[in-house]
């Protein structure tokens, strides 16, 4: 009796693209992300996926940073102690979080398109050439949007990877950048929505997501929404 084909390569038979997806898959060595307080697992789409659970396993594997250092935790947030302040701060993508109810504002200011969650965890500090992987699990194959919750003080692109096939990109990032703010700073802090950002196929099952940042940098970039569309 023949063994079953598993369901990858019966999608997949007559597709060089597909084959060489799988094969990225067999060989990737990054893991979904988890800790003390997030228990992890692979995130399901349809649904929120968030840029700073990026995987572990490290530069070269998970990421590629242009510096070892978090600028974000353990640097502009200090060390001290708290859950936010420290997360991920030993790995090199860097990473911060949606501050509320200071003086000045930083993430509810007025000049927000849309105004995020407060303490959400995102990905700053961007750089032309860098990327993250993140491990995602699709509920049933099919065409999926992503709207990006983001931050981007003079515009750029960014492109996504689906295990190690580019899917979509360049995709134009509309630039934040509002002259009406008097604090120079902020720039990197004005929120916006960009809905379906992305339209791209997925296969059911286990997947990883790569974000390229292509153009610009400066952006913030905090989740990516997949709706499937058809
Ligand atoms: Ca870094
Ligand atoms: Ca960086």
């Amino acid at each position: 009796m023949r063994r079953p084909l598993p369901a990858l390569v019966l999608l997949c038979a007559a597709s060089a693209l597909c084959a060489s997806q799988a094969d990225f898959l067999a060989h990737y060595k990054g893991t979904p992300y988890h800790d003390s307080h997030y228990q992890g697992g692979p995130q399901a789409i349809p649904g929120k996926v968030l840029c700073a659970y990026y995987d572990l396993g490290g530069e070269g594997v998970a990421y590629h940073d242009s510096d070892a250092k978090n600028n974000g935790s353990g640097a502009l947030n200090p060390a001290n102690g708290t859950y936010l302040n420290e997360f991920r701060m030993g790995e090199g993508v860097d990473t911060s979080y949606t501050k509320f109810n200071l003086d000045p504002k930083i993430d509810d200011n007025p000049y927000d398109k849309v105004v995020p969650p407060a303490n959400l965890l995102y990905v700053g500090w961007t750089v032309p050439g860098e990327w993250f992987n993140i491990t995602v699990q699709v509920a049933e194959a099919g065409t999926y949007t992503a709207d990006l919750l983001y931050t981007s003080n003079r515009g750029g692109s960014i492109s996504l990877d689906v295990n190690g096939e580019p899917v979509a990109g360049p995709l134009a990032i509309l630039s934040t950048y509002d002259s009406a703010d008097p604090v120079a700073w902020r720039q990197w802090h004005h929120w916006n929505s960009a809905p379906a950002l992305a339209t791209l196929h997925l296969p059911a099952g286990k997947s990883v997501l790569t974000v390229h940042i292509v153009t610009e940098g400066q952006m913030n970039l905090a989740v990516l929404d997949f709706k499937k569309i058809k």
